[in-house]
């Protein structure tokens, strides 16, 4: 019979919202599932809130006391989306007492951190992964698959951009995520590190960066809950401020081990970008080119197409693609958000069955880390900094 994996989550703001839709949907796509994911306990900071997310997300129970629930013997595995700041003492508690692992990006507010939460997890001997779901969109998988096919040849070049506009506004609320003892760095800790963590499984590691690191807006309002306002509807600037202490955009040139240069760019003040995922990559047999906001497509240039039909094609991600068969029968029926999250699941869960470590793991987030610490670094100096 299917076994069944009982979930504790902590946290159930947005991210709670996306994991336990992946949780319930997960078998409904992949089935026979590895195992079936069971919403046991939802965490939040108030009983409230933790009864509110049981009640919205189909927990069995909600609490307030997340140390309690990790020593408990009916839970199989902890899931921690919380803000940045938490990461590591929670998924240490976790590691300790034996559960496996899901945390989501970035994996700590640094790599030292990130580097305290693997050794952990490693002495423990548990499954860990670290939620880069971008990996898990079909396109990004499929242009994997073709590199390693050797279908565009010998990478040269990696372009990656991740540009959305939610905190260009100098009236959008303080929260979490711009300060940085809670959120480590800004743009690129919060989305810069999906873009490295692309080019690693892109391209291979990076060596060595060279940055530039803006803050343009020193301020916000203060906001009163500690959820993150994302979309507040109060932009008036009324009320008292306080200092936002994170970046808010880099520029990177990068340098990957195996020879191939690049170039990676975050910010959040991008006016009229929104999710906008983007890499192309260039080698000596062709080229692959994405956007997240059309997510279900992948452009693809083979240098060795007839001379007069040369030039990118659209394919549409669907059956005959990585994770297309447990996905919707036709190309371009349209995937989401959503399913990026309910694949990553399906990777997790597969691993614990296993007893294999998923990929991106607390390894992968702390060499992110790092790249990232180099990011800040360079931007801070001027110069080319090396990775670790
Ligand atoms: P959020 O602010 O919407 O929600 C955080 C939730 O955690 C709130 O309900 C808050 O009350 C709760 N919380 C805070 N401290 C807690 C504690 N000690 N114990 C229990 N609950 C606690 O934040 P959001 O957007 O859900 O972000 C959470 C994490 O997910 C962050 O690390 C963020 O970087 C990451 N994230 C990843 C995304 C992705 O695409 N992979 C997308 C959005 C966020
Ligand atoms: C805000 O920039 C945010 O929610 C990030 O925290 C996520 O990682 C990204 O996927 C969506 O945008």
């Amino acid at each position: 019979m299917t076994r069944t994996l009982n979930i504790a989550m902590i946290g159930g703001g947005f991210m709670g919202k996306a994991h336990a839709l992946a949780y319930a949907a997960m078998p409904m796509f992949f089935w026979p599932a590895p195992a079936i994911p069971h919403r046991k306990v939802v965490v939040d900071v108030t009983a409230e809130l933790a009864e509110a997310a049981r009640r919205r997300y189909g927990f069995d129970e909600g609490s307030h006391d997340w140390k309690s629930v990790i020593e408990r013997k009916d839970i199989d595995a902890i899931d921690i989306v919380t803000p940045n700041d938490s990461h590591a003492e929670i998924a240490i508690a976790a590691a300790k007492a034996g559960k496996h692992i899901i945390c989501e990006k970035p994996l700590a507010r640094g790599g030292e951190e990130a580097k305290t939460m693997l050794d952990a997890v490693e002495k423990a001997g548990v499954t860990h992964m670290v939620a880069f779901n971008y990996r898990r969109t079909p396109a990004v998988a499929l242009a994997r698959k073709y590199i390693e096919e050797g279908r565009i040849g010998t990478i040269l070049s990696f372009r990656g951009t991740y540009l959305q506009d939610w905190s260009a506004d100098p009236n959008g609320p303080l929260s979490w995520r711009f300060q940085k003892k809670i959120a480590g760095s800004g743009a690129v800790g919060d989305i810069g590190t999906h873009v490295i963590d692309l080019a690693r499984y892109l391209i291979g590691e990076i060596t060595a960066v060279n940055s530039i690191v803006k803050t343009y807006i020193a301020s916000r309002p203060l906001q009163s809950s500690g959820f993150d306002q994302l979309a507040a509807s109060d932009k008036s600037g009324k009320g008292p401020r306080g200092p936002v202490d994170v970046d808010d955009e880099m520029l990177t040139l990068v340098k990957f081990a195996g020879g191939a240069t690049g170039s990676i760019e975050a910010t959040r003040n991008a006016y009229g970008r929104n999710n906008f995922i983007t890499f192309e990559i260039h080698g000596d047999k062709g080229s692959i080119a994405f956007n997240y906001e059309r997510m279900d497509e992948l452009e693809v240039m083979f240098a060795d197409d007839p001379g007069d039909a040369r030039g990118f094609r659209t394919v549409y991600t669907g059956p005959a693609h990585p994770y297309g068969g447990a996905l919707w029968p036709i190309p371009a029926l349209g995937t989401g958000y959503g399913e990026t999250k309910i694949i990553e699941c399906f990777d997790f869960v597969s691993a614990i069955v296993k007893g294999e470590q998923p990929s991106p793991n607390f390894r992968d987030g702390w060499i992110t880390e790092l790249v990232a610490d180099a990011i800040l670094k360079s931007g801070e100096t001027q110069t080319w900094v090396a990775v670790g």
